[in-house]
């Protein structure tokens, strides 16, 4: 039987990444789009990686960009793929209030750039499309528990831009018959995770404190609460939704919430240090029982001028339509990427 072909956009991110390898075994032939950079953004799939010179790869990547139109349909051209999943995005949420121009070039325009070249090629082929949609899309949202029906309140440019991302694939998929999804996946972390997402930061810093590499984590928001899951199971969501006879949404969660406090509590408790919290002025600080070292402290910068603050999702559609649920636990995420960093640390 002919192999199935998939292009991925983000393929060098933390998605990307366990995307290619589930694909992989599923026995596709995996594409994936990287954007040039002067030092490497490609330490995730190393070890997939195959050198240009070996025949019949089954790993295969191609430079582009999802701000540039061009690339984007030229690589769709060239690959004609079965199946295309677009994870390319400026995807953090702080750095978004930064760079807000870019953030909706890339996160929301994007989008549009590879539906409108599906479009143009439906002719020739239909190619099905999944676009990575956030639970930032909620934002301040009031309803407790967030399903599909939830009405979206995005609280950042990248939410804003993920709106547009959101619409724009249904609208292709209502106004073009074009078979497109959108994945409404809650935070999703992993030892791949990127440095400055709040779990990686904690885990990573605390780790480092451990080994007497770092003294002090510093951070923002401890009330934030997270619905938090593992990228491996997320990433076999995404497949599912292209495998259904019609597409449709839908959200992916673990439905479990925890705060960033919690986050960190138990972070330091896998460790074996234990925290005593502190009020100092409006900021709080967490000391070590052991030594009164001064490990974790708030600070200004890391506050957003617009938070969210409650996110828990309801993925019963896709428990039953889709037959999927998270195998990994908060626990073992965390018990995860704390051995991993010490590894990396060792
Ligand atoms: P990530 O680690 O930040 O990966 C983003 C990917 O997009 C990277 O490969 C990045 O390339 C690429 N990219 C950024 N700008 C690009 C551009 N202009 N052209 C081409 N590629 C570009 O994000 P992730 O955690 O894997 O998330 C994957 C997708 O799901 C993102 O769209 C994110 O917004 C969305 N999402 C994530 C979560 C989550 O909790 N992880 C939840 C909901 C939705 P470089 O490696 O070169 O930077
Ligand atoms: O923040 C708070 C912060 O940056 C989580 C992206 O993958 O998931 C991610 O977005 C919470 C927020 O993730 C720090 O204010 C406190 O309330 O890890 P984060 P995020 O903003 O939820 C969604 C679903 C996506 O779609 C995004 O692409 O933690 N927080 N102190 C902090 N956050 C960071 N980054 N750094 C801190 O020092």
């Amino acid at each position: 039987m002919k192999k199935k072909i998939a292009l991925i956009f983000g393929v060098t991110g933390q998605d990307g990444s366990y995307l290619s390898r589930f694909l992989l075994k599923k026995n596709y032939v995996v594409h994936g789009v990287k954007r040039r950079s002067s030092s490497l953004n490609t330490d995730r799939i190393d070890d997939i990686y195959q050198e240009p010179w070996i025949g019949n790869k089954k790993f295969i990547l191609h430079y582009g960009d999802i701000t540039d139109s061009n690339s984007v349909s030229k690589v769709i051209n060239e690959v004609l793929p079965d199946e295309v999943y677009n994870l390319a995005a400026q995807s953090h949420v702080g750095v978004s209030f930064m760079i807000p121009e870019y953030t909706s070039n890339s996160t929301g325009l994007g989008s549009l750039r590879i539906l409108e070249t599906i479009r143009n090629l439906k002719k020739k082929k239909n190619i099905k499309y999944y676009q990575a949609g956030s639970s930032e899309l909620f934002g301040s949202s009031k309803q407790k528990k967030k399903n599909e029906k939830t009405i979206f309140h995005p609280r950042s440019p990248y939410a804003v831009a993920k709106l547009y991302s959101h619409w724009i694939t249904i609208n292709y998929r209502e106004a073009y018959n074009i078979f497109a999804c959108n994945g409404i996946l809650f935070n999703h972390e992993s030892p791949k995770r990127g440095e400055t997402f709040v779990t990686k930061k904690i885990v990573r810093a605390l780790c480092r404190i451990k080994k007497n590499k770092q003294k002090t984590l510093y951070i923002g928001n401890l009330n934030a609460k997270r619905d938090w899951g593992h990228a491996e199971d997320y990433v076999e969501a995404m497949w599912k939704m292209l495998q259904k006879k019609k597409p449709d949404d839908y959200v992916i969660a673990t439905g479990k919430q925890y705060t960033v406090k919690q986050f960190i509590n138990i972070t330091a408790k896998k460790l074996g240090i234990s925290l005593k919290w502190e009020k100092k002025g409006k900021f709080y600080l967490a000391k070590n029982k052991k030594n009164n070292n001064i490990i974790v402290k708030q600070d200004r910068k890391y506050f957003r001028a617009a938070e969210v603050d409650d996110l828990l999702g309801d993925s019963s559609k896709a428990r039953k339509q889709l037959n999927w649920r998270p195998k990994r636990d908060f626990n073992k995420l965390i018990e995860e990427m704390v051995v991993e960093e010490m590894k990396f640390l060792n």
